[in-house]
């Protein structure tokens, strides 16, 4: 197991001096900022990040994400193309010694909340997800904090049309072809694709989202059975699905070698589907913590771990999840799981 820190970049202000003294910490997980979705990134933003890294003792093996286009998703004609940017990106982010990349195939939306500050009775506060308030919305008159910036109104609604009607197999399709087309670079230069799954769990604004469920990664691994074809086990994602068995996935997917990323963190469910992000430690929430970190060192688990989202706390005011103190907080405390763990069983 690898602890790693997620760094938004050159421009984060959360500085990789800062990040290198969490106890533990190997690398972060980082990305390409300042290139649209769906080109090539430049060998020379890939090389300013990679030297950073290199100068603080950081590895950067993890690349979170190499968004896909969402005419890649869609299926439309210019696919190809863009498929053709995304194997360039893998072959030239292996030349910077890139061994992972996590990347979601979520229609529009990525991970969905309604709240971003919600107080808790600690004085801390954090990211929150309220269902009713979710079904109230207007998609096409959207202004949810977090993820809608990037879009144009027009833009937007231009989008959703394009997915209208769409089935959960047609995305799902379009998701095979594009694997099939990738995995054959990433066999070629020794890289692993970690697809993170649908955050919350369940098809918004009738979108729909095929990466929720046990059943969604069996089809997947059928689909494309290569090791590269792996998947990023995020806890609070998946965990916010009630019926996901998360001790017994997190285990048989580590035994199958297919869990090449783990981001963990925990979520208290405030009823059958709304959930508030909290410290990662297991009395803390609703997720066995201590079960998910012990099944993943059974299944023989060897990828990279990251905390996730951390609350806001003594005072910080951070970018909705990705603060210092708590996630510092949560891998200090999963690095101890896993010591515990992996030497318990010597
Ligand atoms: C949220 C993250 C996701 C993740 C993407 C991967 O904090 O876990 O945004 O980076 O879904 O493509």
């Amino acid at each position: 197991m690898k602890m790693t820190f997620r760094w938004y970049g050159l421009n984060d202000c959360i500085s990789l001096q800062t990040i290198r003294q969490i106890p533990g910490m190997t690398g972060v997980v980082t990305a390409v900022y300042d290139t649209p979705v769906g080109s090539v990134w430049s060998e020379d933003s890939i090389a300013a990040l990679k030297k950073a890294c290199d100068e603080n003792g950081l590895e950067m093996e993890v690349i979170e994400s190499v968004p896909v286009h969402e005419d890649i998703k869609l299926g439309r004609c210019r696919r190809d193309e863009y498929i053709e940017n995304y194997c360039e990106n893998i072959r030239r982010l292996s030349k910077a010694g890139v061994k992972c990349i996590c990347y979601n195939f979520m229609p529009v939306f990525d991970w969905l909340r309604t709240n971003l500050h919600t107080l808790a009775e600690d004085g801390s506060n954090s990211l929150s997800y309220n269902h009713e308030e979710i079904m109230k919305l207007d998609p096409k008159h959207l202004s949810l904090p977090g993820w809608d910036e990037s879009y144009t109104a027009e833009e937007l609604n231009g989008l959703l049309e394009s997915y209208a009607g769409m089935t959960h197999d047609q995305l799902f399709d379009n998701l095979v072809y594009f694997l099939k087309r990738i995995i054959p670079v990433c066999n070629d230069v020794k890289m692993n694709m970690a697809i993170h799954p649908d955050d919350p769990p369940w098809d918004v604004f009738g979108l729909p989202r095929i990466i929720s469920t046990a059943e969604d990664y069996e089809r997947l691994f059928a689909a494309v059975p290569d090791n590269a074809n792996g998947i990023t086990f995020c806890t609070g994602s998946l965990g916010a699905g009630r019926d996901n068995d998360l001790l017994q996935m997190a285990y048989d997917y580590a035994k199958r070698g297919k869990i090449h990323f783990a981001h963990i963190r925990n979520i208290q469910y405030s009823n059958e589907l709304d959930f508030r992000e909290v410290g990662h430690k297991t009395d803390c929430g609703s997720l066995d913590i201590y079960g998910i970190v012990k099944a993943l060192v059974e299944g023989g688990f060897d990828g990279y771990v990251r905390p996730d989202h951390g609350r806001n706390i003594w005072g910080e005011n951070a970018k909705p999840g990705y603060g210092l103190y708590d996630r510092a907080l949560g891998a200090c405390y999963l690095n101890g799981l896993f010591e515990a763990i992996e030497k318990g069983r010597k």
